[in-house]
């Protein structure tokens, strides 16, 4: 549970509004240096987090800590949209995208894998044992059973009952907030100072077969750069693919701005390019940032988005992000 000191720092963060960035990145230069520290995307980052933060305690490492942390998440049918029960698309099907990346700029990823509840885990692999960065569908499956992954369904009675519901009427707009507990990105920071980020999705309700959003792609979904800061991304998809969003975060950290200041201005940046478009009205983004002094941020296009926290002062803080649009 949450501690006085913990509901206080939170209420500070939630109450900021669009205006008050500065006040906010003055917030962050008191806890400067705060290493190590771990960050994920919405309010089931919290248990994430919990288990990452344990790996990364006992001196596994970075990668397996967030590996680890997000595997929570994926593992979890009340997640609506992370692997096992995560929304399937149009036709039914579940198909989960994911990608991870280490210190060394080492990354690896799956895109629209089926049946294999820790997709994540596969994307490591990917990373460790194949000489390239993606596999998608088909060639990443038969590489994930190559390893020993067992095959299982992951559609929940639950899932398939709200997709029947949703075939209805088959209206398509992406359901993005906090009610239903979207892709986790997880960024974390050792006592080191090295960076690590991991990111897995069921991604967004209802789409095509065979759409593929951000999370999986290296640079929209996730991105860090171990000498700068590490950023990562949810929301529609195509949105952030648009700006490499995630990438660009970083490219503004390393230009001297603040993690808030520059997840704000991808933000901004995003805004601008959908304000006249059809999706303007269920557009949501959101970016968490982590840079390499432990500065953290997290900022999205409407109000809504919150992310979790944890490091050696706070084991269970959600913190409710700043906005653009109330
Ligand atoms: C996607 N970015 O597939 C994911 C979905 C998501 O919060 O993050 N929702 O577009």
């Amino acid at each position: 549970m949450e501690n006085r000191r913990n509901f206080l720092k939170k209420s500070a963060l939630a109450s900021f509004s669009a205006s008050s960035i500065i006040s906010c990145d003055q917030e962050l230069k008191n806890i400067k240096k705060e290493i190590p520290r771990i960050i994920s995307t919405w309010n089931h980052g919290l248990a994430a987090n919990n288990k990452a933060w344990e790996v990364l305690k006992s001196g596994k490492g970075g990668l397996l800590a967030v590996e680890e942390g997000v595997k929570v998440t994926e593992a979890d049918p009340n997640v609506r949209s992370v692997g096992l029960g995560g929304y399937p698309d149009r036709d039914g099907i579940v198909t989960l995208d994911a990608c991870i990346m280490d210190k060394n700029s080492n990354c690896g990823s799956v895109t629209y894998l089926q049946n294999i509840k820790h997709p994540i885990s596969v994307a490591r692999l990917v990373m460790e044992e194949t000489p390239h960065v993606m596999l998608s569908g088909k060639g990443a499956l038969d590489f994930a059973v190559s390893k020993g992954f067992k095959q299982e369904n992951l559609l929940t009675e639950q899932s398939k009952k709200d997709w029947i519901t949703w075939k209805e009427k088959s209206d398509y707009k992406p359901i993005i907030n906090i009610e239903n507990h979207d892709t986790i990105s997880m960024l974390a920071i050792d006592e080191n100072g090295d960076l690590y980020g991991a990111c897995t999705t069921s991604g967004a309700a209802w789409k095509m077969h065979g759409r593929v959003g951000d999370s999986p792609i290296i640079g929209a979904g996730l991105f860090l750069d171990n000498e700068v800061g590490a950023a990562a991304a949810t929301g529609l998809g195509e949105a952030i693919i648009k700006t490499s969003g995630s990438a660009m975060v970083v490219e503004l950290m390393r230009q001297g701005h603040s993690p808030m200041q520059a997840c704000k201005i991808i933000v901004d940046r995003i805004s601008k390019l959908h304000k006249k478009g059809p999706e303007w009205d269920y557009l949501q983004v959101g970016f968490i940032a982590l840079n390499k002094n432990g500065e953290y941020a997290g900022y999205s296009l409407r109000k809504g988005f919150n992310f979790s926290l944890c490091d050696e002062k706070n084991k269970d803080l959600l913190i409710d992000a700043d906005y653009k649009i109330g």
